[in-house]
């Protein structure tokens, strides 16, 4: 295929945390690309998640939630992310939660991205939880002010993908005339071993609490391929390190004799088998670095 009759571009998906933005592009890209949990500001980082479609490159950028009040290091730099991710951007999708509509973040990153004069699309998300569908209208209105602006509001449900064949078409026609960006058959930016640590991440964020997930990090310390000697199988073995800040942390994270890490390092290793569809091994311990969040991200 050559170059001049491909079509390529950066999509950016924005919104208030837990809006439901990984949710959607993992449904966009039909892959698990960024992890999703019930907590807010569970995406740090880009993610790219990349769909190929004839002639077609459309490159979704999961971003973190925009943060208001940062309080953390971390928090700015998520915060900066979703920014940078929006300026970079050649369309955007403002994600909005149906139930959090008002949430300040969603006019925000509207306005922003409007300022941008890139095409801006709505995607009214979790529409699944409404059963009656005519509050839809009054929600819409309410942006009336800003709807010259907005190609379109597309209500959508990432668990029964209701709406979201439209909104995929509606951006595909608003891609412009570009080489790919990616080789065909890529699916993210993403470095193996920073998807081990995201996959774990999201173990942990499920099954801790209040504020413990926030404090942690997870780092693929090694990971190898080795061939078994009985069935001839490759078989995935990995080593992880979760940092947390405190010794209070670290006992929360191992759980009552260990029963918690266990139980992460089992739903871990079961998602990595069926994504790599191979037999994995999984080492998991917990140390303490207090200032792990500066050094990473301040
Ligand atoms: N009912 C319903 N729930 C959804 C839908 N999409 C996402 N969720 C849920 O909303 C929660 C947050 O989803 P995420 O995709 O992680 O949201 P996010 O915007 O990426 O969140 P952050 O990365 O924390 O900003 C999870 O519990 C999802 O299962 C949907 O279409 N319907
Ligand atoms: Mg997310």
């Amino acid at each position: 295929m050559t170059s001049s009759s491909q079509f390529c571009g950066l999509i950016a998906i924005v919104g208030a945390p837990n809006a439901g933005k990984s949710s959607l592009i993992n449904v966009l890209v039909k892959n698990k690309v960024a992890i999703v949990s019930d907590k807010p500001h569970t995406t740090r980082q880009a993610v790219y998640g990349i769909s190929c479609h004839e002639n077609l490159q459309s490159i979704f950028i999961d971003t973190p939630g925009m943060v208001l009040t940062p309080q953390d290091s971390l928090q700015t730099y998520m915060r900066k992310t979703s920014r940078q991710s929006l300026k970079g951007a050649d369309i955007s999708v403002v994600v909005i939660d149906v139930d959090r509509a008002h949430h300040k973040a969603n006019r925000l990153l509207l306005k922003e991205s409007i300022k941008q004069g890139i095409p801006t699309l709505v995607a009214l998300t979790k529409i699944d939880n409404w059963k009656d569908k005519s509050r839809l209208l009054p929600l819409i209105e309410s942006y009336r002010d800003l709807e010259s602006d907005i190609v379109g509001f597309f209500p959508i449900s990432c668990h029964s993908h209701q709406g979201i064949e439209e909104l995929e078409l509606t951006i595909r026609k608003l891609l412009s005339p570009n080489s790919w960006i990616f080789p065909p058959n890529t699916v993210t930016q993403l470095s193996f071993d920073v998807t081990l640590s995201e996959i774990t991440r999201e173990k942990l964020f499920l099954s801790l609490h209040q504020e413990i997930p926030y404090k942690l990090n997870v780092v693929t310390e090694k990971w190898y391929w080795r061939k078994n000697k009985r069935n001839k199988q490759k078989e995935l073995w990995i080593w992880q390190n979760i940092v947390v800040e405190k010794e209070g942390q670290k006992k929360l994270v191992l759980g009552q004799d260990g029963r918690r890490i266990r139980h992460v390092g089992l739903l871990s290793r079961e998602e990595i088998q069926n994504q790599h569809q191979c037999i994995a091994h999984l080492f998991l311990h917990v140390t303490i670095n207090a200032t792990w969040m500066e050094r990473c991200y301040g």
